[in-house]
């Protein structure tokens, strides 16, 4: 293997290079060429500053996370970053792309930082479940303030580098030859004494209100709950307000070595690479080129017609919407404008990137425009006929090569595409609502569709910043269909003695953001009602004949305040007990565990059914999906890991303890239960 880390003179100043693609991960080799390239310098007299730069795409980014959990190699970065610091001669960080964790704190124990605008900086160890553990947590409050510094560490979310120039992390933005400004910066202050080292003390963290800390966790409690490393980084950073430096980083690693050998550090690891393995499209070949998306179709000016539309919109490219008539061709676009204009006052947008989304938008009333597009997709009602209609019309319409999407959550892309003279060309899209929030997408592969099509939807996905995941055609695809055995169990957990506040609190005390009941209400109760008031055949029946549909009504499973503010219900509860008692069901205690496995072990049970019926590519790719379009607590990995961690065994143990209740139509997963028996796992 070559060695990454090589050196070169421009004149007295040592550039000592980084070639370590793809991300300059700060690998042992890596580490080992820095202490010995800063070395090097500093014993050659005729070396008077030193550059550290990164060949390829970005600055380091990071620790190389394919080391973790195997036998450490020295120098730990620790080291390397103090033994850059202690340096005599001034050290000069050259950052572009992503100075992130380690990479992060490699420039924070160099001097100087001089960075490209387009650079970004940030600590994303919180995403891993883990925290700066090579000092960040002490010497970033000291560079940049502890505020700036708590939000980065808590958050992972990285900060451009005019923000970090803002607040003194980088010391000058430069534009053109990064390295050359960095040997010009490294001249400048080759003769200054004494060298500013980050570890030193700091006014930044001088006077520092103790307040800041609670208050801080106080605010995030919600989106910090259940998850273990966010406040595990607070509290670095607030031993570096509170404690001299060496102490200070004591905590720090004390703290990182208790995240690191966690349940939710692995968890989140995990989750790394199996939302990166999701890209990749098993059978077909790395050479299949993606076709070229000039111009995006939408049919539907709805919530999800125009939700999709914003995705290409902001992404650059430029998109024809149509609808049947002008006042909802008007009301579509004039929510998309209404929604870029409130991203833009949450300071995320500017105004002239709003305009120059809306300004790609082309609104038509004529279906034939839809022949310029090379993608089109269709966003209307949920129902296989129109759906036929739609696309025996598209295949008439459509250039030849154009790409034909469904947006369809449920419905068999196989029959759709079996209108078509082009199936090959035919593939779902299923974007989840709301469509320009959510990350995932599913992206459906019918039994024809080509593989470049494949590629073209993978890549436009990355393209338009989604998380796309190949699912099989089957009725829900991989998410929907695994929620229909847990809101299924949830409705008979009702009928058996369970409320809704009950099961929805089981869920969200596992880590869920909301339950069954509250997602219900928050979806519409009405959705995939057949309208008919007379015919109240379940408690969802009951709600939507009496217009309990939900927070949109003020009334679903739960009654709303003004606020939307949810109570329990006694209408329902009197609903539910009719019902049962129409039905001769004896309410009983139910207990949280037996929520559990008949709504989550449940779920678990049809992932594998999916996934021996071929319809996910790899088991980590339903917890991308339900991670994404769900907001399982990534803390936890995602179901099949889950399941991984609970043991195979219990889940099945607690399935057969549920089974007689589970209902006549509900059965084993048989690779759960050859998993189970051979001890085996899905996802490791
Ligand atoms: N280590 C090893 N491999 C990495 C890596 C890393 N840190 N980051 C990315 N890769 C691989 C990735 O698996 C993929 O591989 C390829 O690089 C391209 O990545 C002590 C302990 C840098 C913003 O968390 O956020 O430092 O699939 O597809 O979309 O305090 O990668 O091609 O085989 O994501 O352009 C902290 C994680 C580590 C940064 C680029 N650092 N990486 O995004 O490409 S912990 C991170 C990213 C740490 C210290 C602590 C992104 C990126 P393959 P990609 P991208």
């Amino acid at each position: 293997m070559t060695d990454p880390i090589s050196s070169e003179n421009h004149g007295d100043v040592r550039i000592i290079w980084s070639d370590n693609p793809p991300v300059n991960a700060l690998g042992a080799a890596v580490r080992q060429g820095l202490v010995r390239e800063i070395e090097a310098a500093e014993d050659d007299d005729s070396v008077k500053a030193v550059v550290i730069a990164c060949k390829g795409r970005t600055f380091f980014a990071g620790a190389d996370i394919t080391e973790f959990g195997k036998p450490p190699v020295m120098p730990w970065l620790p080291t390397v970053v103090d033994r850059i610091e202690a340096c005599e001669k001034p050290v000069v960080a050259a950052i572009h792309g992503t100075a992130l964790g380690g990479g992060c704190e490699v420039a924070l124990g160099c001097h100087y930082r001089v960075a490209l605008p387009s650079a970004k900086l940030g600590f994303p160890e919180v995403n891993l479940g883990l925290l700066p553990g090579a000092g960040g947590t002490q010497r970033g409050p000291r560079v940049a303030g502890v505020e700036l510094a708590l939000k980065m560490a808590t958050t992972g979310k990285p900060i451009t580098a005019g923000e970090a120039h803002d607040a003194g992390l980088v010391d000058r933005i430069v534009e053109g030859d990064l390295v050359q400004h960095a040997v010009a910066y490294a001249e400048e202050v080759k003769d200054v004494r004494p060298l500013p080292r980050s570890s030193e003390h700091s006014d930044k963290i001088e006077n520092v209100d103790p307040s800041v800390f609670e208050d801080y966790k106080k605010a995030n409690a919600k989106l910090f709950r259940g998850d273990v490393a966010p406040l595990a980084n607070l509290e670095c950073i607030k031993a570096a307000v509170e404690q001299p430096y060496e102490q200070g980083v004591m905590t720090e690693r004390t703290k990182f070595m208790e995240l690191m050998s966690g349940p939710q550090a692995k968890a989140r690891q995990y989750f790394f690479f199996a939302e990166r393995k999701a890209a990749k499209i098993e059978g077909v070949d790395d050479s299949v080129e993606p076709r070229e998306i000039k111009r995006v179709g939408v049919i539907g000016a709805g919530t999800m017609g125009g939700g999709i539309s914003m995705n290409f919109l902001t992404a650059g490219i430029p998109v024809t919407i149509v609808e049947m008539n002008q006042e909802a061709l008007d009301r579509g676009t004039g929510v998309m404008l209404k929604n870029y204009q409130s991203t833009a006052r949450k300071g995320r947008m500017t105004e002239e990137q709003v305009e120059g989304a809306m300004g790609l938008l082309k609104p038509s009333l004529n279906f034939d425009d839809l022949g310029e597009c090379d993608l089109i997709i269709e966003a209307v009602y949920e129902n296989m006929d129109v759906k036929k209609d739609i696309f025996t019309k598209l295949d008439g319409i459509a250039k030849n090569g154009a790409i034909l999407a469904s947006n369809t959550s449920y419905l068999d892309i196989n029959e759709i595409a079996s209108v078509t003279k082009r199936p090959e060309d035919v593939v779902g899209l299923h974007f989840f609502s709301p469509a320009n929030i959510m990350k995932l997408l599913e992206v459906v592969r019918g039994d024809k569709t080509a593989d470049d099509v494949l590629v073209t939807a993978m890549a436009l996905a990355k393209k338009i910043r989604k998380v796309a995941v190949i699912a099989g055609v089957c009725y829900g695809f991989i998410g929907n269909r695994m929620l229909i055995p847990r809101q299924l169990q949830a409705e008979k957990l009702l009928m058996e003695g369970a409320t809704p506040q009950q099961i929805d609190k089981v869920h969200v005390e596992f880590g869920m953001p909301m339950g069954p009941f509250q997602m219900a209400d928050l979806a519409g109760v009405d959705i995939g009602w057949h309208r008919d008031p007379e015919r109240i055949e379940s408690i969802r029946d009951a709600l939507c004949a009496i217009d309990r549909w939900g927070q949109k009504k003020g009334a679903g499973f739960y009654d709303y305040d003004e606020n939307r503010r949810p109570s329990p219900s006694e209408k329902v509860q009197s609903i539910i007990d009719d019902f049962a008692a129409k039905q001769g069901i004896e309410k009983r205690e139910i207990s949280d565990q037996e929520i559990v496995e008949r709504t989550l072990y449940t779920m678990v049970n049809e992932g594998a059914k999916i996934l021996d019926e071929g319809k996910a590519q790899r088991a980590s790719d339903i917890d991308v999906v339900w991670v994404y379009g769900y907001g399982w607590p990534v803390y936890r990995g995602g179901p099949m890991y889950w399941a991984d961690s609970e043991g195979l065994d219990t889940i099945v143990e607690g399935l057969k303890r549920q089974e007689e209740r589970l209902g006549d139509d509900w059965s084993f997963s048989q690779l759960l239960l050859d998993k189970a028996e051979a001890g085996e796992k899905f996802t490791r």
